[in-house]
């Protein structure tokens, strides 16, 4: 088959389809600007996960994990959605029965989705909400009592004192971010974990498939006899066990095959 010949056969089939899941990782945001992890370019070149993206990390040091993620915040928050991330989210707007399931915490995905629902003067239902599985660079939680909430300013991490409080207990606020050893979200997981069962279609792009439980969502979609259709511009741990690979970036390729 000619790639030609299966970028069309994967646009025919999510035409037809009605439960498509999204899985998507960083490559998704990489012709935003954002950096991925791994790869010659990726953070994780530069930067060792361990000293950053765990618990003990921001138990030791809580000023260099909060200055790293200031950094990245700053990156960010200069980015905007690319032709994939507001395909996708034309998708979700039309379909009802079609999510994403995302590892990133840079937020493009909800921007693309209100600039198309501005788009269309059509509210987009809470059920269009992407499912952020590693959550939200974007947002706080307390290490000393439930509360969470929005953040999105400068960091300023000259000393201990200056890091983020809580405005209710005084403790330190961390990252709203799921770092290596922790559990995701029992509630964001499980739903996806029942849209990857059920879906006819999981679309995965961008995303290397190594971290774990977000590899195992497209395998959950093939045990139950749907289609896994991968999109990314190199082959991954998971292209073995997709039905479809179709090899390019994810801002020509999108726009492409959904409808
Ligand atoms: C393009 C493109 C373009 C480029 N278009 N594509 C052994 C030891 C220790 C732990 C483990 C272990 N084995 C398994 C584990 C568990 C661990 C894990 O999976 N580790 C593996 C690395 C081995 N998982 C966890 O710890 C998870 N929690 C857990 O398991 O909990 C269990 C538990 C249960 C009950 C109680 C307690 C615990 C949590 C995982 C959290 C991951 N967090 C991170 C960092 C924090 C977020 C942040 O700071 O931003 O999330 S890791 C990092 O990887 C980030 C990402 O979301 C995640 C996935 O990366 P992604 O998105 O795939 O990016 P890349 O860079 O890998 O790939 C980019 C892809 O894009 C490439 O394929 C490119 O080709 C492609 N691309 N340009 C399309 N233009
Ligand atoms: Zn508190």
């Amino acid at each position: 088959m000619t790639p030609g010949d299966e970028l069309g056969e994967v646009r025919d089939l999510l035409k037809s389809a009605r439960r498509i899941l999204v899985l998507t990782g960083a490559g998704v945001s990489a012709e935003s600007g954002v950096p991925t992890f791994r790869g010659s370019d990726g953070l994780w070149k530069n930067h060792r996960p361990e000293l950053l993206a765990t618990p003990e990390a921001f138990h030791r040091d809580p000023r260099l994990v909060w200055e790293w993620y200031g950094w990245r915040r700053g990156i960010v928050g200069a980015c905007n959605p690319n032709a994939g991330h507001d395909a996708l989210a034309r998708t979700t707007l039309r379909n009802s029965d079609a999510r994403i399931a995302t590892q990133n915490v840079d937020g493009l995905h909800a921007s693309a989705l209100e600039k198309a629902a501005e788009a269309t003067v059509r509210e987009p239902l809470p059920s269009t909400r992407p499912l952020e599985l590693h959550g939200s660079l974007f947002r706080v939680r307390c290490t000393g009592c439930p509360v969470t909430g929005k953040h999105r300013g400068p960091i300023d991490a000259t000393s201990a004192h200056s890091l983020p409080h809580c405005s209710e207990c005084g403790a330190l606020l961390r990252p709203d971010i799921v770092w290596f050893g922790e559990a995701l979200d029992p509630q964001i997981l499980e739903e996806a974990m029942t849209l990857a069962a059920a879906a006819e279609v999981c679309l995965v792009v961008g995303t290397s498939s190594v971290v774990q439980p977000a590899a195992s969502l497209p395998r959950l979609t093939r045990q139950s006899g749907g289609r896994v259709v991968e999109v990314n511009p190199e082959e991954t741990s998971l292209t073995s066990a997709a039905h479809s690979s179709l090899r390019g970036t994810a801002a020509h390729i999108l726009p492409r095959i959904l409808p």
